[in-house]
């Protein structure tokens, strides 16, 4: 069934164009930090969440290994910098992060969302699970839930970064964590045992295997399975006295227990501490790690306090208050794939997560699809409009942090994973420097060390392929940001070869239209538009930046490029 659009997303729909244009001339030459426009900022009326996530392109990126904005705290909480390779805290945190933001990084690649790897308090020590002494500079070995981590900054910095992103009409995902606590080191105790589990280990063959079980040997699972009210941990106890807010800390769970009325089972106390974040802040939705490593039921409690947490923070900061989108849930459903429709199988039993809270899910299969471009482009968007993904969402990758299977490990052809990625139907998820080809292979590194190293701004600083590869995905990102209809119109195949397809997103008698042209000549080419754009319309390339008008059903345009990315000129 293919998603109705209400005459708001049409309101949307303008405003990015508008923020679009004023990114300038696709094609400029532009530095690696140029500033770019601040969104228009103020309410604007809801779009539809599914149209707007499968068109959204989000930036997900390792605060540790972004950005440094601040030496100072690089080695809190004493952690020294002694890890295997890439392993230690490298220096990224959240006043790095804001930096880019107010440079304008995100908005010259047309960024929707960011995605920030979790910022809560993480273990003090360090563990080897095999591949070298690692800290927890990724964010998923939680220590206090309630807390920032001070290498990544303080609750003023991340405050900062979410109020700048918003002001320049980004949304932020917080990356949530509910299955595991940190892994137990000398500095970390762990969790008491009506808290955790620390076996069996996950197996993976069935549901109860995945679920109840630890992921690997020290790593306590969360108990969210049962009701048994248990006391808070003494270890916290002790750290929030020190810390001086134990009063406070008890005071808000007893109105949250209170409010509620549910028990006060280890899940509801995470509960609380995950939903705090948005209704302090205003996130504008979680990525759900390792979702398929809790119950269901958890995913849709947590949903349901989200929203409510959602709506009082805007309550509370109407001028903050981008539009009526609702609070976005999407999981990392590990494996899963939009072929596998709805229902993901554990093997003895299929679980919908669409229908327990999430509004999206991570694809996992777009890396490894083998087939045509076309082959790939009309599967999904048949199945996000006409199939069983109506009225939900997916995000693409090609490379992430923990996928050893990248498209293009080797970064030879990032040109043509920018093009795959960002013009495919559903959400484009960049990992940070996918746009500036960051290597995915380090000299010394084991395992997803590889996938995580920091940040090549230094590539940028001279010119030359980075510069040229950045240009690219910024068009493409550009291009996808002022029109919903590439990640959430239907597709349509024009002609095989050279490859051109259109996009049409309809609503209420307005439409938005695209046509891409792909492997055509340098220089002048005439490209035939199929009935998609009438005779007499003036048309413009997004990539060169060049115009012209239908004639005869074709147009005639000179560029330098290969890509052709047309759209009415308004
Ligand atoms: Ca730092
Ligand atoms: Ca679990």
């Amino acid at each position: 069934m293919k998603a109705p659009i209400r005459a708001a997303a049409l309101v949307g729909l303008g405003i990015l164009a508008l923020s679009a244009c004023r990114h300038g001339t696709p094609g400029a030459a532009a530095p690696s930090s140029d500033a770019g426009p601040v969104a228009a900022a103020g309410p604007v009326a809801a779009a539809n969440p599914a149209v707007f996530w499968n068109s959204a392109t989000v930036y997900f990126l390792l605060t540790d290994r972004f950005a440094n904005g601040d030496t100072t705290n690089d080695r809190a909480l004493g952690r020294a910098h002694d890890g295997a390779v890439l392993r230690s805290f490298e220096g990224g945190d959240l006043k790095g992060v804001l930096r880019k933001l107010e440079e304008g990084y995100f908005d010259s690649l047309g960024v929707d969302a960011i995605w920030l790897t979790p910022f809560v308090e993480q273990i003090h020590g360090s563990v080897d699970e095999g591949t070298g002494r690692t800290y927890g500079f990724h964010g998923y070995w939680t220590r206090d839930w309630t807390a920032v981590d001070p290498a990544l900054g303080t609750m003023d910095d991340l405050r900062a970064v979410v109020t700048a992103a918003h002001r320049r009409g980004i949304r932020v995902l917080m990356d949530a964590v509910i299955n595991h606590t940190g892994p137990v080191t000398p500095q970390d105790p762990q969790w008491p045992d009506e808290w955790v589990r620390t076996s069996p280990r996950c197996t993976y063959r069935d549901y109860a295997t995945t679920v109840e079980c630890t992921l690997v040997a020290n790593l306590p699972d969360v108990r969210t399975d049962r009701d048994e009210p248990v006391e808070l941990p003494p270890a916290l106890v002790a750290k929030w006295e020190r810390e001086g807010r134990l009063g406070r800390e008890r005071a808000e769970l007893d109105a949250f227990f209170a409010r509620t009325g549910y028990p006060r089972a280890p899940r509801y106390y995470v509960i609380k501490w995950l939903t705090d974040w948005v209704r302090e802040l205003g996130f504008d939705g979680y990525r759900m790690d390792t979702a398929k490593h809790f119950g269901e039921a958890v995913s849709a409690e947590l949903k349901r306090e989200a929203e409510q947490a959602f709506a009082d923070w805007k309550r509370a900061n109407p001028a903050q208050v981008l539009d009526g989108l609702p609070f976005y849930m999407m999981g990392e459903v590990y494996g899963y794939e939009p072929s596998q429709g709805r229902a993901y199988s554990f093997g003895d039993r299929s679980v919908d997560f669409f229908a327990h809270g999430y509004n999206g899910l991570i694809n996992f299969g777009f890396k490894s699809e083998r087939g045509s471009l076309d082959d790939v482009y009309s599967r999904y968007a048949a199945t996000l409009h006409d199939g069983a993904l109506g009225g939900v969402s997916i995000l693409n990758y090609v490379s992430s942090h923990d996928d050893g299977g990248p498209y293009d490990r080797d970064r030879s052809q990032p040109l043509d994973a920018g093009t795959r990625l960002l013009l495919a139907p559903g959400g484009a998820q960049i990992y940070y420097g996918d746009e500036l080809a960051r290597p995915l292979r380090v000299a010394g590194a084991e395992g997803d060390a590889n996938l995580r190293s920091f940040m090549n701004w230094g590539d940028l600083e001279h010119g030359g392929p980075t510069t040229e590869i950045l240009r690219h995905w910024r068009k493409l990102g550009q291009f996808r940001r002022a029109h919903p209809a590439v990640g959430a119109g239907a597709h349509r195949r024009l002609q095989a070869a050279p490859y051109i397809f259109s996009r049409t997103l309809e609503a209420d008698g307005r439409t938005d239209r695209v046509l891409v042209a792909m492997d055509q000549g340098e220089g002048p080419k005439t490209i035939p538009v199929f009935g998609v754009f009438p005779d007499g319309l003036e048309l413009v390339d997004a990539y060169s930046g060049a115009r012209g008008t239908v004639r005869n059903g074709a147009i005639a345009l000179t560029t330098a490029f290969r890509l052709v990315l047309l759209s009415e000129r308004r």
